[in-house]
């Protein structure tokens, strides 16, 4: 299907560059080109030519790319004009192709029209605006999945066996004597616990997928001098924050973005955790504890040089997020650069201030942002992506206990709509209403 009109943009990021890319999509994107280079464009050549305006003076000279329906990123006749980076000198070229016939691309619309032509389903449309956006190497990686069809093949696994379910659920309904007979079968039964359980799965490498495209939130708590500044500073690689031999340094909240190999990380230094009659440090206090209920991660850090009751054991149990226990001052203490698992967790011990461990936390923080071992087979997801599944998995449960129930007729609407929530993530089933959604977030010339 191709459109109606012919839409262009810069595909380039505005600014002075060694190369300006100029992108024109649909049914005139070859004649403008053919006008604009003065002669005829062959598929999948790249052609020298000096681009006119409609005086005939040379806009710029320019490598000029044409690729012809479908075989092209949206499906339809696609220009690239591959001009020098100035920013006027790429408005005049977009100026030209409006006066023959093209109009501007709103954001996203050169991905859309792929959607639309079946180039990509939604997810990876959305995927190309994450690989886009990505803040490392590790998230690109991620979006580069999701492009390649890795998310997209998982939720299609998914609704494949909701349809194997659906079709088992609305057979009942036409053998109303045997009803209870086939809902109580263990095929459908083993069928619909399969699912469920791959739905969980999915969810959870999805989360992880959506925590590596955020970048992970990790708020730094801990009694005073136990060495939370010192270790943000020990991470960020920098004195970012102010360390002192002082008990109560530290009394605002502190954010810093940093990049821990290849992972984003918003770490958030706060104020020791303690009893006090300073009405600053009070509110620096009350402050950091707000912060427990917004984190990813939580480093919990503790002074391994002065052993006793481990309060923040208590101060924790109420928070949210997953907790990583620090044993700080190892050097002090004496005790051994080591790794334990917990009931409680993870415990490292370490030394912010020599160093000491660093690299098996940046491994922690590495695994809790959803890289794996190898850093490998992680995709990106979003947000949107994780309320589909989880509307999945609440009908799938519904439709499980109905069936139980004997409930065919209610069993088979709970799996139809299930299945839509699986099918809204590649946008098999019901995709019109997402379509603005999702490419008003995306920049022009995408
Ligand atoms: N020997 C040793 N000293 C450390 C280590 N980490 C921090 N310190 C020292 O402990 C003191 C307190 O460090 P900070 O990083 O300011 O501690 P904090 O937890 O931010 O303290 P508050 O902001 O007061 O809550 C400073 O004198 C640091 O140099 C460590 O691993 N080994
Ligand atoms: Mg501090």
């Amino acid at each position: 299907m191709t459109a109606a009109d012919t839409i262009a943009a810069l595909a380039t990021a505005f600014g002075s560059a060694g190369v300006g890319i100029v992108r024109v999509s649909g049914p005139q994107a070859r004649a403008i080109g053919e006008t604009l280079a003065g002669q005829a464009l062959k598929p999948r050549h790249a052609l020298h030519a000096h681009l006119r305006d409609a005086a005939g003076e040379v806009l710029d000279d320019a490598v000029v790319l044409y690729f012809q329906a479908p075989h092209s990123y949206t499906g339809e006749d696609v220009l690239e004009l591959q001009a020098h980076g100035n920013p006027a000198l790429l408005n005049a070229i977009l100026r030209e192709c409006r006066r023959l016939g093209a109009r501007d691309a709103r954001p996203g619309e050169f991905t859309e029209r792929a959607f639309l032509n079946d180039k990509l389903d939604l997810a990876q449309a959305e995927a190309v605006a994450d690989l886009i956006s990505a803040q490392s190497e590790a998230a690109a990686r991620a979006a580069r999945r999701s492009l390649d069809g890795v998310f997209s093949q998982r939720c299609e696994a998914v609704a494949e066996q909701l349809v194997h379910a659906r079709v088992y659920v609305e057979a009942a309904l036409d053998f109303p004597d045997e009803e209870i007979d086939f809902l109580a079968a263990p095929e459908i039964r083993n069928l619909l616990d399969r699912c469920h359980a791959d739905l969980a799965r999915l969810r959870a490498e999805a989360e992880q997928g959506k925590r590596l495209m955020d970048g992970l939130h990790v708020v730094i708590v801990g009694a005073p001098n136990a060495g939370k500044s010192s270790l943000l500073n020990a991470l960020a690689g920098s004195d970012r924050a102010i360390v002192t031999e002082i008990a109560g340094t530290t009394r605002d909240v502190l954010r810093e973005t940093v990049q821990v190999d290849g992972l984003w990380l918003t770490l958030v230094d706060t104020a020791g955790l303690r009893e006090t009659e300073d009405r600053v440090e009070n509110e620096g206090i009350r402050r950091a504890r707000g912060e427990l209920d917004k984190a990813d991660l939580i480093l919990a850090v503790l002074d391994d040089s002065q052993p006793g009751h481990n309060a923040l054991a208590d101060e924790l149990r109420v928070a949210s997020g997953s907790v990583l226990w620090l044993h700080n001052k190892a050097d002090l203490s004496g005790h051994a650069i080591a790794r334990e698992t917990r009931d409680d967790g993870v415990h490292l011990w370490l030394s912010a201030k020599h160093g000491d461990g660093l690299a098996a936390l940046k491994q922690e923080l590495a695994r809790a942002a959803g890289l794996g071992e190898a850093g490998t087979g992680a995709f990106s997801a979003r947000a949107r992506h994780l309320e589909a599944l989880d509307l999945a998995a609440a009908h799938l449960e519904q439709a499980m206990g109905l069936c139980n129930q004997a409930q065919a007729e209610l069993a088979a609407e709970e799996l139809r709509l299930a299945h839509d929530a699986v099918g809204s993530i590649t946008g098999t089933m019901d995709a019109d209403a997402l379509l603005g959604r999702i490419f008003g977030s995306f920049c022009i010339g995408k």
